[in-house]
């Protein structure tokens, strides 16, 4: 009964915890007027902003202004506004034509209810295959000078230099994953000159979640931090529960396409095909996945490789493709079919994630032959891609030991000429499931540090089952935390602010200012209320870590009250001086009544 009761005052506590960080972050969006060769542009470019309490006998604090990634709210039924849509039609991206679609496999058969805005949108259905002789990806305009309103829009949310984004985007430096056929999604930037971004995994087998569920998991993950998601659901609702994502998601979609490609074939992996594999790739694109995991090294004579592995082949789609390679003794039909799958990719904007699918999958397995020549592999496939224009990061390990953590590194910049590094974490241990997300934060702040730029999340239940919303959010919050310290350690631009602001509130005793400026008040409020739940503890000058009678900051509040309060910093010093200088000559008399040799005299 007890037990049940102490429960349910806990879910009680973070439920307000939950409302009170609802009504301190406010998201809003910044006007910015801007004006290219194609059109003239108001961009709405969101923060957010937390609210934050006055300093008693002081005066107000600004609230503090964070990047956001929740997006508008909206109708899940209705979906999102095309927020692109005028921005990719001025420039001839595409060509309008009626609401045909492409007859694809399981296409149109369960269609879902959309709403205005992406009917709108869907009305005016481009035709890419009709559209500019060039690519209309992201890397080609920058290439070719041209600053896009996409562009200026995540340069404003970095708040750096439009040239910075520009010349990474053209340099391969950094990628915006933008499909043009996901208008909804808000322009992000991934690459080692911008603050580290992190991705939630979401999706799963056909029976454990509906396609409620799948929309809720991704609003909750973008709650949390999440800068882009990847749907890799299975299943028999796959197109269907990915249209849904895709209308509602303010952040880029990425996909592994192998899955779905594997789905068609009844999960017999020698019956895939290029070609099959190739429309699922179109299906993909045309509903507007911004990213897809393509796992183009795993090449026929590295498959070997793997054979005296402990863990063998730990990738899905490295697996797969392993498979197909072994049965027919050809050689990866993605490899072999690269530039056609580039040339699909020009035409929606699609970005490449090339997949890890030699990654080490344990530390005894770390930095073996076979990841080493995945990744040449990755290096050689990343300069077919740009010669074509089309945007690429590079996917990373799994698990390795630590101290080898900063050459991994090292090496993708080099063999992959600078490419945005992916990890998955990486897990610097293998003995901890259950707290999978901290084996591999550990390992993410590292990578990152040394410019990693996108981190994909570990929960809680990595080897251990299907990741639930607690572990999504757990997931999330872990690596929010390692991109910030890596910010942090790479001298990231304001990087250091919120510590500063979240000290001085800690300093201030402004409790729901500390809160709030956490990455989860939710559970910071639910430990303070945990032991002092009444109210006015929120104001109380103490918490129950020492109690009342010694807290250090509150001595530290009274030391500064001796020393005059907010009265001069001269006085502070010139006094402390004093006292500094009159310790040092009692101290030096004792030493030499007692006969200490280490004080010698001038005389
Ligand atoms: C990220 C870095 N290395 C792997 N990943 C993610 O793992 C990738 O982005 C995708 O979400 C998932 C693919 O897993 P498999 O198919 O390689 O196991
Ligand atoms: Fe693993």
């Amino acid at each position: 009964e007890a037990q049940k009761l102490a429960k349910q005052q806990r879910v009680d506590i973070a439920a307000r915890g939950s409302k009170q960080r609802d009504k301190a972050h406010i998201r809003k969006t910044k006007p910015v007027h801007f004006e290219n060769q194609f059109g003239s542009y108001d961009l709405e470019v969101p923060y957010t902003e937390i609210k934050l309490s006055d300093t008693p006998g002081v005066g107000p604090n600004p609230p503090f202004i964070d990047y956001n990634t929740e997006g508008p709210k909206c109708d899940p039924k209705e979906g999102l506004k095309p927020l692109r849509l005028d921005w990719i039609l001025d420039r001839g991206d595409v060509v309008e034509y009626e609401g045909r679609r492409r007859n694809l496999a399981d296409d149109g058969k369960r269609a879902i209810k959309r709403g205005k805005a992406t009917k709108e949108w869907r009305g005016r259905k481009h035709n890419p295959l009709k559209a500019k002789d060039h690519p209309i990806t992201q890397m080609w305009y920058a290439r070719h000078g041209i600053i896009t309103p996409e562009m200026k829009y995540v340069a404003e949310r970095e708040n750096c230099d439009v040239e910075l984004v520009r010349s990474e985007l053209a340099a391969g430096r950094a990628v915006m994953p933008c499909n043009i056929n996901h208008p909804e999604a808000e322009p992000m930037i991934i690459g080692s000159a911008f603050l580290t971004k992190l991705n939630a995994n979401m999706g799963n087998s056909a029976v454990t979640s509906s396609i409620d569920e799948e929309v809720e998991k991704l609003t909750w993950a973008t709650k949390w931090g999440a800068d882009t998601v990847m749907d890799l659901s299975t299943g028999n609702d796959i197109h269907t529960t990915r249209e849904w994502i895709l209308r509602n998601s303010p952040v880029p979609i990425g996909t592994v396409p192998m899955y779905q490609a594997l789905e068609k074939v009844e999960d017999d992996a020698s019956k895939l095909s290029w070609e099959l594999f190739r429309d699922t790739v179109i299906e993909q694109c045309e509903q507007g996945v911004d990213y897809m995991t393509i796992h183009a090294g795993v090449l026929l004579r590295f498959v070997p490789l793997t054979a005296n592995r402990v863990t063998g082949i730990v990738s899905r789609g490295g697996s797969i493709m392993a498979e197909w390679c072994l049965q027919h003794h050809q050689e990866s039909f993605l490899y072999t079919h690269f530039d056609e799958l580039c040339d699909i990719f020009t035409k929606y904007d699609v970005a490449f994630s090339l997949g890890d699918g030699l990654r080490p999958g344990c530390l005894a397995d770390a930095n073996d032959p076979a990841q080493l020549a995945e990744l040449m592999t990755l290096g050689e496939l990343t300069k077919r891609a740009w010669a074509k224009d089309v945007q690429v990061m590079i996917e990373g390990p799994g698990h390795i030991p630590f101290d080898t953590v900063r050459m991994n590194i090292e090496m993708e910049k080099a063999i992959c000429n600078g490419a945005p590094f992916y990890t998955l974490g990486p897990l610097t241990t293998d003995t901890a499931p259950g707290y999978d997300h901290i084996t591999s934060a550990i390992g993410g702040v590292e990578i990152a540090r040394y410019g990693t730029a996108m981190l994909c999340y570990v929960t809680p239940k990595e080897h251990l089952g299907l990741p639930n919303k607690d572990d999504v959010k757990q997931g999330v919050i872990a690596y929010k935390i390692a991109c910030h310290a890596a910010d942090i350690a790479k001298h990231h631009p304001h990087a250091q602010d919120r510590d500063l602001a979240i000290s001085k509130a800690r300093f201030e005793f402004r409790w729901l200012d500390q809160f709030n400026l956490s990455y989860d008040p939710d559970t910071a409020i639910a430990f303070h209320d945990d032991t002092l739940p009444a109210e006015p503890a929120k104001m109380a000058h103490f918490c129950s870590m020492c109690g009342p009678k010694f807290c250090s900051m509150a001595i530290s509040q009274n030391i500064r009250k001796q020393f005059g309060g907010e009265a001069s910093q001269e006085r502070i010093v010139a006094e402390s001086a004093e006292n500094v200088a009159r310790g040092m000559a009692e101290m030096s008399e004792k030493f030499k009544a007692q006969g200490g040799k280490l004080y010698t005299t001038a005389e």
